[in-house]
């Protein structure tokens, strides 16, 4: 298993979000690379290579132009007008208003870019999101290049980040990123198997016309968990892209035996669109202990989780999405890549 980080993907250290009406410490902070570093340390992936620079151009495969610009210069825009706090969105184009216009004023563009008001800009958030991409884009270099497994420490997540929104503390949505380098690499099918807790919004959004990314999540239902307004089982994907999204939405309580059941179902899915590579947005934040989610897969079963991916049978990219049980994300993300390698020797 090949396991890249990149330090630099802790320059993003925001001091607010807003949570049940109050600013609080983000729990999307960086002490959660170092806590899963030191968890695959313990596990015995002590091998660690850093990224190489990739640049703005895979970026801007998936990514809005005029998006990246708003990421790139928010900060500084923000701190222009002298404020004190970090950079919230708090005003929207909605249902009524929907607005056809890119405000000038930064306040205006937050909430053109934002899909909600959790994920605050600060200085070294652009930072991390490159470096955080970066990490994506070598350990997917590595799958492509030896056949062998790859984790991307990634940092800030991804999954949330739409074409040209982000949120849910994503900017850059780094598996989207990587499918379409991959398929740029000459693959022609790509499956994203979105395995955190929350829905993928964004890399269905990114995706959703397509037919090259099969994109598959089991998730939180929407209809009481974080996103809300994406990730319904009649979400099918439009288009070209008519049957290559797969949302599987599960009750707050779900547990081992329902989800594996399901990752069943992800799996075969996968194999009878015929993907050739596999990216696994993993979340742990099915955790029973998670602080903001609502499964309940104890720290075994992620090593189980680990041991079912292996059975896909591809090869397979690992990146780095939630999870916030912080003093256990390092044994839930090393059990996961400890089962893959027990399943891949299985299989052989
Ligand atoms: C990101 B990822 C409210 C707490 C919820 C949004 C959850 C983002 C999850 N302040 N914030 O999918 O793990
Ligand atoms: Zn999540």
């Amino acid at each position: 298993m090949r396991i890249v980080h990149s330090e630099t993907t802790k320059a993003r250290r925001a001091r607010t979000e807003l949570d049940g009406g109050q600013l609080v410490p983000p729990w999307e902070c960086p002490e959660r690379v170092d806590m899963i570093l030191a968890g695959l340390r313990q596990a015995g992936f002590t091998e660690v290579v850093a990224p190489a620079e990739h640049g703005l151009a895979p970026v801007l495969a998936v990514h809005d132009a005029y998006y990246v610009e708003f990421l790139a210069s928010c900060w500084d825009d923000w701190r222009a007008l002298g404020r004190e706090g970090e950079a919230i969105a708090w005003i929207w184009p909605t249902r009524t208003m929907p607005g056809r216009r890119i405000p000038r004023c930064v306040d205006g563009r937050l909430g053109h870019y934002a899909l909600g008001a959790d994920t605050a800009i600060c200085a070294g958030t652009f930072e991390a999101a490159m470096a955080s991409k970066d990490v994506a884009l070598s350990a997917l270099a590595h799958v492509l290049t030896d056949g062998g497994p790859a984790f991307g420490l990634c940092r800030p997540p991804g999954h949330h980040a739409a074409v040209d929104q982000f949120g849910g503390y994503c900017f850059f949505n780094n598996a989207a990123v990587a499918a379409q380098r991959a398929l740029e690499s000459g693959l022609s099918r790509v499956a994203i198997l979105d395995v955190d807790f929350h829905h993928g919004n964004g890399t269905q959004q990114i995706f959703e016309a397509r037919s090259d990314v099969l994109f598959v999540s089991i998730h939180g239902d929407p209809m009481t968990c974080f996103p809300y307004f994406m990730g319904h089982a009649d979400e099918v994907g439009e288009g070209d892209g008519a049957g290559y999204t797969v949302n599987y939405p599960l009750p707050e309580g779900t547990g081992a035996e329902v989800w594996f059941h399901v990752l069943e179902a992800a799996k075969a899915r996968i194999a009878e669109a015929g993907c050739e590579l596999l990216i696994v947005s993993l979340g742990v934040d099915t955790f029973e202990g998670d602080p903001i989610s609502a499964f309940r897969l104890a720290g075994d079963d992620f090593l189980e989780m680990g041991r079912r991916l292996a059975g896909a049978g591809l090869p397979t990219l690992f990146l780095m999405e939630g999870g916030y049980a912080v003093a256990e994300i390092g044994t839930n993300v090393a059990n996961v890549l400890t089962g893959f390698e027990q399943g891949s020797a299985g299989a052989k």
